[in-house]
């Protein structure tokens, strides 16, 4: 049985800028506070990405919140234990509340370092079954009509398997209906992040003209009651994403009609452990799941990737190519779509290998390092002594 002991975890801060402003009904965003996770344990390391954003916009952690979190009341309750199943961090984090970004972004360096140590690839060891998953792609809200159809048709063109437009109230039928219009075939969906509310049913209802193989998390944060409500009036299937914080959450949003899709992201669902939770559950309860993003750099795509190749994620999810991002990606080689509309499943064995430690050390402006001794302050002072 192999057996891991993390004996150091280093922070690293990057800002990384995205090649175009991504827009949301949250507002554009244009660079991305990066924090990445290096667990170091017995001559291998892991890496992990920290999701969250600089403004608490999409949920409430921010990058400051989750360092506080990270330092204070994780590091130490992982630091210098002996793992013998990647699974058993999530139990030591389990007196934490939430925080989810924060839990996630160790967790996966922690599933990333075991999978170097047993010489397997990550999509391996998480038990994935299959070598390119389809991707798709998510499309801001553009200037006008003409950018956003000029926008889709260069996706289209690099073979996309499907396109996810951000939708907000005002631009949204139109942008929708000038979409569908021009590309008849497509697969195509929307996602409003939160921009509506149950009074806006009748509205909504018009994007089933549009033939939208979903509409994602119409409605509030964290509600799944109206999105219920909703489900009833529009023919379109309802996603969540932000709704959905565990697999708890789904069987309930599943219980009283709120989706009949989900959105996996391992940020918003505390790690690795949790989406497999998620995935087996969608299994044996017919939900067909995907795979979401949250504007990663290449290392937390490559986990989204490996993640996306198990057989419950029947859906593209929102893994798309290095360049959709950055001008340079910090991995080498970068994430590629095939002309097939797919992405490779990546066979490298540990992140650590992909990582092109120039170009990602030439942007890091702060590393911190932690090891048991560091901490041992934090942990005297911990409530429940742990
Ligand atoms: O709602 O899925 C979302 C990006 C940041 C935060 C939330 C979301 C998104 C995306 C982009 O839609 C997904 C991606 O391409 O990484
Ligand atoms: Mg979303």
């Amino acid at each position: 049985m192999t057996s891991l002991c993390i004996d150091r975890v280093d922070l690293l801060h990057l800002t990384m800028g995205l090649r175009h402003p991504f827009v949301t009904s949250f507002g554009p965003q244009h660079e991305r506070d990066v924090v990445l996770v290096r667990a170091r344990a017995d001559g291998v390391d892991g890496w992990g990405e920290l999701v969250a954003g600089r403004d608490p916009a999409y949920s409430e952690e921010t990058v400051a919140t989750a360092l506080t979190i990270m330092r204070d009341h994780l590091l130490h309750r992982l630091l210098g234990r002996d793992i013998t199943d990647p699974r058993q961090v999530a139990t030591w984090w389990t007196k934490v509340r939430g925080n989810p970004m924060a839990k996630a972004a160790i967790e996966m360096a922690v599933w990333d370092a075991w999978s170097a140590a047993t010489g397997r690839s990550l999509a391996t060891v998480l038990g994935g079954t299959r070598t390119a998953v389809p991707a798709g792609v998510s499309v801001g809200i553009a200037d006008s009509t003409g950018a956003l159809l000029d926008r889709v048709a260069a996706f289209v063109e690099q073979g996309y398997a499907r396109i996810k437009l951000k939708i907000a109230p005002g631009t949204d039928l139109e942008r929708v209906g000038a979409v569908r219009e021009r590309f008849a075939g497509i697969a195509l969906m929307a996602d409003a992040n939160s921009a509506y509310t149950l009074a806006d049913a009748d509205h909504l209802a018009e994007l089933d003209a549009f033939d939208l193989t979903m509409i994602e998390q119409p409605l509030a944060h964290d509600d799944i009651i109206d999105h219920a409500t909703l489900a009833a009036r529009v023919a379109t299937p309802l996603c969540l994403d932000e709704s959905i914080r565990s697999t708890d959450d789904a069987r309930r949003a599943l219980q009283i009609g709120a989706c009949r899709i989900i959105n996996c992201k391992p940020g918003r669902l505390g790690g690795l452990t949790e989406s497999l939770a998620l995935h087996d559950w969608g299994i044996a309860s017919g939900v067909p799941l995907w795979v979401g993003g949250m504007l990663e750099s290449g290392v937390g795509r490559l986990h989204n990737i490996a993640l996306a190749s198990l057989p419950g994620f029947t859906l593209p999810g929102d893994t798309s190519a290095s360049d959709r991002y950055w001008e340079a990606d910090i991995i080498d080689p970068p994430v590629t779509i095939a002309a097939d509309g797919t992405v490779a499943v990546p066979t490298v064995v540990g992140i650590d290998a992909a990582i092109d430690h120039e170009r990602l050390q030439a942007r890091v402006h702060l590393t911190e390092s932690f090891d048991a001794a560091s901490l041992a302050a934090v942990r005297a002072t911990a409530g429940d002594g742990t």
